[in-house]
């Protein structure tokens, strides 16, 4: 009998197609997020989902599932799924590593520059018919070459966001659970590690580049915010919850950092309104992995791992082996 799947999120027509030669798939056409309640409803009947970081997998709605062989995530981050509760129900979770590193950290530079360099705040001056003169202090911004550059989270992304530091001639200090290999570091433009405070009290531009989780909530708020020089910029292109997005409105209003460049947000794609009454933000929608290739290569990636997980193969990127070994 054909395994039944649900793709919770539109994703390539191609990739459905070929789903769908071994698969009975159900997928979501509609331009809308599922709910909770959607997503119980829907997985009734399937042996697997097809979810992004949209879509979140409660511990309750996991356990009301528990027939489901595997949760297919098209993302790295994965903290919209309770793990240990899929584990529990016995239930495979897999991610999309590896294929999006260079695409993100392509987009951190994206960020960080068009922030330095005041670009959406300029172009928008522009486009209202505002630019009547050309002046020596216009949208005058922070220089990228020779500056320090801050990267909280040192995992594969923040990696391939300090080597692309080398052509800016900076100085990379990173501050991460546990310290990387003399080889790694040497390998990510010679980055320093550094306690959390010197980061925030030295880094000229900071990149964020964690994962949420509980530890890791609002792990940038009022007091660390207060920490980083008043010409510093910060860019979030990991999760929303890792910030505290009150906060750093405050500090960004009060000036008591230049600017951020943000893809990621709280409650996102709800936005705390305060960030549209800003000048000093570059706000995008969680596009940071969003090139046509990389996306492709996530679309593909998930595919691999659940056909791998309804074929009682071990999927390449299953995050909870536990759930193998105990069978
Ligand atoms: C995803 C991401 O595209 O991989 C991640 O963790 O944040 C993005 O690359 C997005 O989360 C949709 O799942």
């Amino acid at each position: 009998m054909r395994a039944k799947i649900l793709v919770a999120r539109a994703t390539f027509p191609d990739v459905i197609e070929r789903l769908q030669q071994q698969f009975d798939v159900e997928s979501n056409q509609e331009d809308k997020i599922f709910s909770a309640a959607e997503l119980h409803e829907k997985m009734q009947g399937k042996d697997a989902v097809v979810i992004t970081s949209s879509e979140k997998l409660s511990a309750e709605v996991i356990a009301a599932n528990s027939h489901l062989k595997a949760i297919c995530n098209v993302a790295v981050g994965y903290n919209n799924i309770d793990v240990a509760a899929a584990s529990s129900a016995g239930i495979m979770v897999t991610n999309t590593p590896d294929v999006l590193n260079e695409t993100t950290a392509d987009y951190a530079w994206t960020l960080l520059m068009a922030n330095a360099r005041r670009v959406s705040e300029s172009e928008h001056f522009l486009r209202a018919g505002e630019w009547k003169n050309w002046r020596f202090d216009q949208f005058l911004g922070a220089d990228v070459h020779g500056a320090t550059l801050g990267i909280l989270g040192m995992g594969r992304i923040g990696q391939a966001i300090a080597r692309r530091s080398m052509g800016f001639d900076m100085q990379v200090i990173y501050h991460n659970r546990s310290r990387l290999t003399p080889e790694q570091e040497a390998h990510a433009n010679h980055a320093r590690y550094v306690s959390k405070e010197e980061l925030l009290r030295s880094a000229d531009h900071l990149i964020l580049v964690l994962p949420y989780s509980a530890q890791t909530h609002h792990i940038i708020g009022a007091a660390e915010l207060a920490l980083m020089k008043p010409t510093a910029t910060l860019v979030n292109i990991a999760r929303g919850g890792i910030v505290d997005d009150a906060a750093l409105i405050a500090a960004l209003r009060e000036k008591r950092i230049a600017s951020a460049g943000l893809d990621v947000y709280e409650n996102e794609p709800a936005l705390n309104p305060g960030f549209l009454t800003l000048s000093n933000v570059v706000l995008t929608p969680h596009i940071g992995s969003g090139s046509e290739k990389t996306r492709r290569a996530m679309a593909d990636c998930a595919s691999a791992n659940l056909v791998a997980a309804l074929s009682g193969v071990q999927p390449p990127n299953l995050i909870n082996p536990e759930v193998i070994d105990a069978n």
